[in-house]
């Protein structure tokens, strides 16, 4: 049960056939949601049903199975659209996940607008796929990165950000939620300042498009990327949103089979978007399951989904709080569904380790966010990251896991 009555919780379960498995002998507690959620049958059924009855090769086929493979492909691509309610499904590229599309961009727009001089604005929440490809292309172009700083509790701080800002700025590039504390960044508040300097937005929606609805029309957001991984649905796959004036304006990003119009030895000219940005055979049956993970979602619905999750969050945030030697790393006013703590005088890695014996799975280290670690001078953390899936029984199984470690180590 949740403590939401109305919460489907029981059919929601018998939904994710990993949920009744057993590990070490005791029921799986699966709270690694951050790293990457469990897939519903649905799902599950929807690759095999591809590889059995409509697979083969897309875009490229006459013949029927190739007919039926690109039908289901593109219709998962107007899934996303709807998912992120974008203006043309031209402006849904696929990529392999979050990295690949903040590649993507950081590579194809970097390459076209950035010149000695210019600055990108990141922020401390960053996980490192959003740092490292500007990085990159800042190495290349001779841009300069500037860093929004975070306070005690992990909150963006907007005032610092507004400072940072300037003529120069062509690019902010942040997270909507960070994966190391569950910070919700006030993006809304980012983006109108970000356009008040004419810079292009990229946000990183990783962590939150499995918790909270996005509206990339609304948002006015350039870019929006996220991984299909952790949103219920399949690995390798992932989406890359780009306003289709930007899109268009930008060179590829790989060249390759399925991105061109007409190839000669003397001059290629592309295809129009968005397979301009897809080279190469697709993660076809992926593409495909992730849009039957999308209709999974809308069928719970963001807002059961949303209050449940909140629910849990709150009731681990007070029993964790309530314990002397639990540390609570992220006190932000508005935070989804991450508890990142330590207990004091213990190492994450032994706490991990000795959770996983009672099959709690929690992830440990530096969450390839190492900036937010130095921040608060840390090596690791211990992170409890929920899902629509998850209970409050499995957050007491949690706090029973932490008092066996506390007197282990006592
Ligand atoms: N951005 C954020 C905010 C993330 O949380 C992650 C993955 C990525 C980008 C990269 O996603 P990928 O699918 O391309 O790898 N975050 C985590 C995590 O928190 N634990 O494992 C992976």
């Amino acid at each position: 049960m949740s403590g939401n009555g109305t919460y489907p919780i029981d059919r929601i379960r018998a939904d994710f056939p990993i949920l009744s498995e057993q590990v070490r002998g005791k029921p799986l507690v699966y709270l690694d949601n951050g790293a990457s959620a469990q897939k519903p049958s649905a799902v599950i059924d929807r690759i095999s049903r591809t590889y059995e009855t409509e697979y083969a090769n897309v875009h490229r086929g006459v013949h029927y199975m190739s007919q039926m493979a690109t039908d289901a492909m593109e219709a998962a691509r107007v899934k996303a659209q709807t998912f992120l309610n974008a203006a043309d499904e031209k402006e849904i590229i696929f990529v392999r996940g979050a990295t690949e599309g903040i590649n993507l961009v950081a590579s194809s727009w970097g390459r076209a607008n950035l010149k000695a001089g210019d600055e990108i604005i990141l922020s401390v929440l960053e996980h490192h796929s959003n740092i490292v490809p500007w990085q990159m292309i800042a190495e290349q172009t001779g841009a300069v990165i500037k860093v929004v700083p975070i306070d005690d509790a992990g909150e963006f701080l907007v005032d610092e950000y507004e400072k940072l800002l300037s003529p120069r700025t062509r690019m902010v590039a942040v997270t909507h939620v960070s994966n190391a504390l569950g910070t919700v960044v006030p993006v809304k508040e980012v983006i109108r300042l970000a356009k008040a300097q004419g810079a292009a937005v990229l946000l990183d929606g990783c962590q939150a498009v499995p918790h909270i609805p996005v509206d990339v029309q609304a948002l006015d957001v350039d870019f929006y990327v996220f991984s299909g991984h952790k949103l219920y649905g399949p690995s390798g796959i992932g989406v890359l949103y780009g306003k289709q004036a930007l899109l268009e304006a930008m060179p590829p990003y790989q060249g390759g089979g399925e991105m061109i119009d007409r190839v000669t030895f003397e001059k290629t000219t592309y295809a129009e978007l968005p397979f301009k940005f897809e080279a190469g055979t697709p993660h076809i049956a992926g593409i495909i399951a992730l849009g039957t993970a999308i209709d999974y979602l809308n069928g719970i619905g963001f807002d059961a989904i949303a209050a449940h999750e909140h629910d849990l969050l709150t009731y681990a945030t007070e029993q964790l709080s309530a314990m002397n030697t639990v540390d609570i790393v992220g006190t932000a006013a508005e935070k989804a569904a991450i508890l990142s703590f330590n207990i004091q005088t213990v190492h994450p890695h032994d706490v991990g380790t000795i959770l996983d014996h009672d099959g709690i799975a929690v992830r440990t280290g530096h969450h390839c966010a190492q900036p937010v670690m130095d921040r608060f001078d840390l090596a690791a953390t211990v992170r409890a990251s929920f899902g629509l899936y998850n209970t409050r029984e499995e957050v007491d199984a949690l706090v029973t896991g932490i008092k066996r470690v506390q007197e282990m180590f006592a």
